[in-house]
């Protein structure tokens, strides 16, 4: 099904929603619109690739503008259009959607020695005040460079199987994770060096989480359980470089960005090798000599990218639409919604947000949309963590990773990869990872019987 009039597919569902033969209560058919008035509509490949449905003229056309540069490839400087060239001196991709390809999530390397895409290695060692870059690699491994300058070296993942069984004695198998460096350019890393795995997390519904209200957010938190569940949630606090201040982290695996502009303008020159305002230097560590004398496509004073090309694509980034639910009228379905709801997975994947004041995109502000996440840092436990403070969240703290759209996962980027570090394998095994704050939740899920945990994955698949 692709359909892409909306007014004729919301009038579709409300037909549904009351011939439904459904015995228990009509659904409203809202449920469906997990971006408010922004949802479109659409389950084909190309789902996460549309602006929100409310945009006004003058907002599509900087969407479009943006998508255009989302796709853009950058080469190496001098180049003869000055307007794509800069590409690193080292880098991990040449263009943002070689990681966010079709604006979806990227997938690990699925064995030893298969190359590293949508996934990236962060790095850093413990500082007097807190971690600082590993000092021969940066902040983040950049597998890959521009002719005459060393790559930084190879990175390559093992999986060990850890076996376990549902309530019933079902198996099932989860796959750890282990990060083995090789042919490293500048010598051994730190013997302190803390390694963060992370995938390219899918973009959709960005401007709605940026325009949920603060108050809301630090609302939901609950630093020392005083209500006793079980569940804390903090928020982070980083440094944002487009605000010139210290604020609330909304992005990344743990709300370690504050703001769209400074997740662009950091992937420009950690990812890709392109110097902006708020990145003003070639990303070269000290020892990096090659690096700091390559070419580059700017200079601190005039950037390889100017502000105007951030604009439009923070403008493509906030207006990327968050597609519709399907079956929400289908019995196992809403079977599956209730047991969501017994299993308390709701105390962090928070179904139900108004979004605020949306400054610049008027079709963002207050809408109630469905993210399923409070935008708080967790305590998932020992399995998960990376042992690697970002900011003010721990080692083994993570966002509540939104859940709109995850149904729509395979569809759109061919696989179903799942967790901060693509380990999972589909939806089933993402919450058996869960533990820490969310054990209690995970064992209602790991003893449901088998007809429930399929109606539970079932709801989540029609997200
Ligand atoms: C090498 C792969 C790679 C490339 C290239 C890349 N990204 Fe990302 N992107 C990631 C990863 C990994 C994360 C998660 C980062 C984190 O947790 O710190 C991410 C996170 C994001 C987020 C935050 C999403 C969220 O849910 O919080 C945005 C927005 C984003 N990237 C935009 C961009 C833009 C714009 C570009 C091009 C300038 C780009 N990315 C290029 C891998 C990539
Ligand atoms: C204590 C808070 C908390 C509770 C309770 C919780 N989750 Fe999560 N959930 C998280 C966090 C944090 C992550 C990100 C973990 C990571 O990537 O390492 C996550 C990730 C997920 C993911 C993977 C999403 C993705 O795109 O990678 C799924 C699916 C999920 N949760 C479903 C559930 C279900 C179902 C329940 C109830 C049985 C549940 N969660 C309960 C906090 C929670
Ligand atoms: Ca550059
Ligand atoms: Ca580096
Ligand atoms: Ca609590």
């Amino acid at each position: 099904m692709r359909i892409h009039s909306s007014t004729a597919l919301l009038a579709s569902l409300v037909v549904i929603a009351c011939s439904g033969d459904d015995a228990a209560a009509p659904v409203d058919e809202k449920e469906a619109l997990l971006g408010g008035e922004t949802t479109i509509f659409d389950t084909s490949p190309n789902a996460f690739a549309f602006p929100a449905r409310n945009l006004s003229t003058e907002a599509r056309e900087l969407f479009s503008l943006g998508d255009h540069f989302f796709n853009r490839t950058w080469v190496t400087a001098p180049a003869s259009t000055s307007a794509n060239d800069g590409l690193g001196p080292t880098y991990n991709a040449t263009s943002c959607s070689a990681c966010h390809f079709k604006d979806g999530r990227g997938a690990p390397p699925t064995a030893e020695g298969e190359n590293f895409k949508g996934l990236l290695l962060r790095l850093s060692v413990p500082g007097p005040n807190g971690p600082v870059d590993e000092p021969n690699y940066g902040d983040q491994f950049n597998h890959l460079a521009i002719l005459g300058v060393p790559a930084e070296g190879k990175a390559s993942v093992h999986y060990d199987e850890v076996p376990g069984a549902f309530g019933d004695g079902e198996p099932f198998s989860l796959r750890k994770p282990t990060y083995i460096f090789s042919e490293l350019a500048f010598g051994p890393m730190d013997p302190n060096v803390m390694v963060s795995p992370r995938v390219s997390p899918p973009m959709i519904g960005l401007g709605l989480l940026e325009s949920i209200p603060e108050a809301t957010i630090l609302g939901k938190a609950d630093p020392d359980d005083l209500d006793h569940d079980g569940v804390s949630g903090r928020p982070n606090y980083v440094q944002s470089l487009a605000l010139g201040t210290r604020a609330l982290g909304r992005l990344g695996w743990k709300c370690n960005q504050v703001t769209l502009e400074d997740q662009t303008a950091g992937a420009f020159h950690g990812d890709i090798g392109i110097t902006t305002r708020l990145h003003p230097y070639e990303n070269c560590p000290p020892i990096q000599l090659d690096c700091a004398n390559a070419i580059s496509g700017g200079t601190p004073e005039a950037p390889e990218l100017v502000d105007a090309k951030i604009t439009q694509l923070v403008g493509y980034e906030s207006a990327l639409a968050v597609p519709a639910r399907r079956d929400i009228n289908d019995v196992v379905v809403r079977r599956g919604e209730s047991l969501f709801k017994e299993a308390k997975c709701t105390s962090c994947h928070t179904p139900l947000v108004e979004t605020g004041d949306a400054p610049g995109f008027p079709a963002l502000a207050h809408q109630v949309i469905r993210p399923f996440t409070d935008m708080l840092l967790h305590d998932m436990g020992e399995g998960l963590a990376d042992h690697r403070p970002d900011g003010e969240a721990t080692g083994v703290e993570w966002r509540t990773t939104p859940l709109w759209g995850i149904g729509l996962t395979q569809t759109v980027s061919k696989h179903d990869f799942l967790l901060h570090d693509g380990r999972a394998r589909g939806i089933a095994e993402a919450i058996l990872w869960h533990s820490g704050e969310a054990e209690a939740a995970k064992e209602r899920f790991r003893t449901m019987s088998r007809e429930d945990r399929a109606a539970l994955l079932r709801f989540l698949s029609s997200l």
